[in-house]
């Protein structure tokens, strides 16, 4: 069988080495990755020599200007820029390699700030967004309708995929930039290392998230590549959005992950709500009735993922 040549933009964030990881075992790729060093994708001309030069039939495109809630509001310009500018230069190099399958990472902030849970694939864009973190949401919905467009004016085949929050190996621990996981697993390690007794936890531990663990992630985007024929032709078909959600299907509050990190970590101090933090969206709960109807369910539990997470985050870190 002859192998497709699949590119993966962003293969050292949490999503790309997650997809990596699930690729490690196939032998119907050749992969192709590109340090930022070796291949800048906001530089137009070096992103176009690239896929010029070798053609990809796939691409997986998650690299992006990623953070979390802090982040993203003092960083804007950043997180709308840079993304937006990553966004048009691989689209448009895709589009003039004659990229085969694209698979674009979104992800659910996109959706209205206060609109019906779970959140289904349609909500998009019937509601204004979460203040803390839109101009990331608007880069994305950006990226989203650039795959309706090329599908629509192009008949090309690219799919946006919007997963929940994500977690695991190779995340981004910085402790006031990074995701509210990452951050805690660090802060909660921190505290047992000194021996602190509190650790603070930002907001008021009500908002509820959903979390999935990467391994998951990486092997829903192999298994929506995967797809037969007709099945992808059908989520990217010209008259309809190509959007699917991925998430495990069920939410906690914050002030409960909190807990669970901490037992996972072994801390036995005290947990501290510093309500001048913000809490942003108070609910994000995906519908993945779209991705189990095509045969997909995310298979690692929480405090399983947790687990890994932290023994990841020592190794590393620790
Ligand atoms: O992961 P996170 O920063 O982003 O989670 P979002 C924020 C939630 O966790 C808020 C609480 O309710 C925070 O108050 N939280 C508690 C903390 N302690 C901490 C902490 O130490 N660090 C952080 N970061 N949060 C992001 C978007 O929204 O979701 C991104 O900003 C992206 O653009 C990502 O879409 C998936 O879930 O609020």
């Amino acid at each position: 069988m002859e192998k497709k040549k699949l590119f993966i933009a962003g293969h050292r964030g949490l999503v790309g080495t997650a997809t990596l990881q699930a690729l490690s075992a196939r032998t119907d790729y050749e992969v192709l990755t590109r340090t930022h060093d070796e291949l800048d994708l906001e530089d137009r001309d070096a992103t176009r020599a690239f896929f010029l030069e070798h053609r990809p039939d796939h691409v997986v495109m998650c690299a992006a200007k990623v953070g979390g809630i802090l982040a993203n509001s003092n960083f804007p310009v950043d997180f709308l820029h840079n993304n937006l500018r990553i966004q048009l230069n691989v689209f448009d190099a895709a589009h003039e390699a004659g990229i085969d399958r694209m698979i674009f990472l979104g992800s659910s902030c996109i959706y209205p700030r206060d609109c019906p849970q779970p959140i289904k694939e349609e909500y998009l864009l019937t509601g204004p967004l979460e203040a803390t973190n839109r101009p990331y949401a608007l880069a994305k919905i950006a990226g989203v309708e650039s795959c309706w467009a090329f599908n629509r004016q192009y008949g090309t085949r690219y799919l946006a995929v919007m997963p929940t929050n994500m977690y695991g190996p190779g995340d981004n621990y910085h402790p006031e930039h990074s995701h509210v996981l990452p951050a805690l697993i660090r802060r909660f390690h921190e505290a047992k290392t000194k021996g602190d007794p509190a650790v603070v936890v930002w907001g008021s531990g009500t908002p509820r998230r959903e979390f999935m663990y990467s391994s998951d992630l990486g092997e829903a985007i192999l298994f929506l590549l995967g797809l037969p024929e007709e099945k992808f032709a059908e989520l990217t078909r010209a008259n309809a959005t190509p959007l699917i959600n991925i998430g495990v299907g069920e939410d906690v509050t914050i002030r409960e992950v909190a807990e669970l990190v901490k037992a996972t970590v072994g801390y036995t101090g005290e947990l501290r709500l510093d309500a001048t933090k913000p809490d942003g969206t108070p609910r994000k709960l995906l519908d993945v009735g779209r991705l189990a109807s095509l045969g997909w369910k995310a298979r690692t539990p929480l405090a399983v993922g947790l687990k890994n997470a932290y023994r990841d985050f020592v190794e590393r870190h620790g």
